[in-house]
């Protein structure tokens, strides 16, 4: 068996019933093939690929507390501390009824590879819990963030493990969670990324990751000769990721027709208004159904369904695995032109080998999405040296960062007889640096 199967097998063994850690495995090892198997003897006889796999640490932890009714409640607590190559680890946290190691551990491995792209000093990892913040007041998800970081605390330091936000958590979760980091251990450090602007959070960090996604499409676009002004996109999410993707791109001169959240979706013929959706998600926290009192010509459904919308670009910026197969067939039938992930994983294998195979320029998440994490290590280092840098600074570097990975990862998949498939030149990039470093620091 090839070294690639050999750790392939071994993963899945070590890891029964992980499924989505399996299938990040997968679609990384099949695609650095190339790779591994120029480098073989030398990596099998130091069992690069079986500790690249394995997380340096795992913690699992129990997070009680208080309901509004006085009732209490359990939790349980992750972070997965996955490699520490090139920097202390680095990535979000997730609060989500879906959350579980499974969930973690897939989001922690890509974590490594798409902070290796960004260029900057920053390892993989990644957290979160099963607690549900939806329909919670904030008195409870004080409550919860308050228990959840009197544990995680001991494992976490601004030279060690930076958490930030994800799936669930944003600025009032970040905020509860660092008030209490700084309660414990007295400290003000930036041991958590995506702060508020008052207590060391960076400018740009908020919009960072949908503003990314958008830099990097029309730098993707643009090396193949295609133009993003006047293109219309369909969208999935009304989270972080997905407002600020349909900001960006409406400024550039796209028209966003969808959106969606976890009960169903809005198309709006006229583009989606930016300001209503704001208002709806970060101010009220409510439901899309909402939308069409902004917007009266638009049209709401439940379920999902935004992949049937003909455009030129899809955008997935909700959760993983939320372009199947089926979808994918939709995209090419209505002709489109591209698809970049905003979202962890959101296009199942099957579903990005049919695009790929028909012509669709295929924008990997660990690149795509890079800009978040990548602002995040912008925040790092405005608080080491404590100064905060105008938001024109922090996006002028965003946007070079992701112009950057755009020729990186096409230059890999060139040198490896790849040319076009970004998301075999994303998993080469970004191993490559990681594999090096790992290399260099001995068996650790
Ligand atoms: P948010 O919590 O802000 O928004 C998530 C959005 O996706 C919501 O609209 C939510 O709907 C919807 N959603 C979540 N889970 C599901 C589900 N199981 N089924 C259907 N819809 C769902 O999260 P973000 O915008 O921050 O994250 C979105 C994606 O982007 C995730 O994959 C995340 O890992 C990734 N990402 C985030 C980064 C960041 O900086 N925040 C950086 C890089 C990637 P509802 O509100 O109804 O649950
Ligand atoms: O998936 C991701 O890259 C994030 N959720 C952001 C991580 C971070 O540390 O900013």
């Amino acid at each position: 068996m090839s070294y690639v199967d050999d750790v392939y097998a071994k993963v899945v063994a070590k890891n029964p019933a992980e499924p989505e850690f399996h299938q990040a495995v997968k679609e990384f090892l099949e695609t650095v093939r190339p790779v591994i198997d120029k480098h073989e003897e030398e990596y099998r006889k130091v069992a690069l690929l079986e500790r690249l796999t394995e997380p340096e640490r795992q913690i699992r932890f129990r997070v009680p507390w208080v309901d509004d009714k006085g009732q209490v409640q359990v939790n349980t607590g992750y972070r997965v501390q996955f490699n520490s190559a090139i920097g202390p680890y680095k990535g979000g946290l997730r609060f989500h009824p879906s959350v579980y190691f499974g969930i973690i551990k897939f989001l922690g491995f890509e974590q490594i590879f798409k902070n290796s792209l960004t260029g900057l000093p920053i390892g993989g990892g990644k957290g979160g819990s099963d607690f549900d913040p939806k329909g919670k007041s904030d008195r409870e998800v004080m409550a919860f963030c308050q228990s959840f970081m009197t544990e995680l605390y001991r494992h976490i330091g601004k030279d060690t493990d930076v958490p930030a936000g994800d799936i669930g958590v944003g600025g009032r979760e970040i905020g509860f969670l660092y008030g209490q980091y700084k309660r414990i251990t007295g400290l003000y450090e930036g041991v958590l990324t995506g702060k508020g602007l008052s207590y060391g959070g960076s400018l740009a960090r908020t919009e960072a990751t949908g503003y990314g996604l958008i830099y990097f499409t029309q730098e993707l676009m643009k090396i193949n000769g295609i133009d993003v002004a006047g293109k219309t996109a369909v969208v999935s999410g009304a989270g972080n990721v997905a407002i600020y993707a349909i900001q960006k791109a409406q400024e550039l001169g796209m028209k966003v027709l969808t959106c969606s959240d976890s009960t169903g979706w809005v198309y709006d013929p006229d583009g989606i208004d930016v300001k209503a959706l704001k208002e709806i998600k970060e101010v009220n926290r409510a439901r899309l159904t909402e939308y069409k009192k902004y917007r009266p010509n638009s049209e709401y459904h439940e379920g999902r369904g935004v992949w049937t919308i003909k455009a030129d670009f899809a955008f997935p910026c909700a959760t993983q695995n939320e372009l199947n197969l089926d979808d994918a067939k939709t995209l090419v039938a209505n002709g489109v032109t591209a698809v970049c992930e905003g979202a962890n994983m959101p296009t199942t294998l099957d579903a990005t080998n049919y695009l790929k195979e028909h012509g669709v320029i295929f924008g990997p998440a660990k690149a795509a999405n890079a800009g978040g994490v990548a602002t995040s290590a912008l925040e790092m280092s405005q608080n080491s040296e404590r100064l905060s840098w105008t938001f024109e600074e922090v996006d002028a570097k965003l946007k070079q960062i992701m112009i950057n990975i755009v020729h990186n990862i096409d230059a890999a998949a060139k040198e490896y007889g790849k040319a076009g498939d970004y998301a075999a030149g994303a998993n080469i990039a970004g191993f490559k640096k990681v594999a090096d470093a790992m290399m260099s620091q001995g068996i650790v």
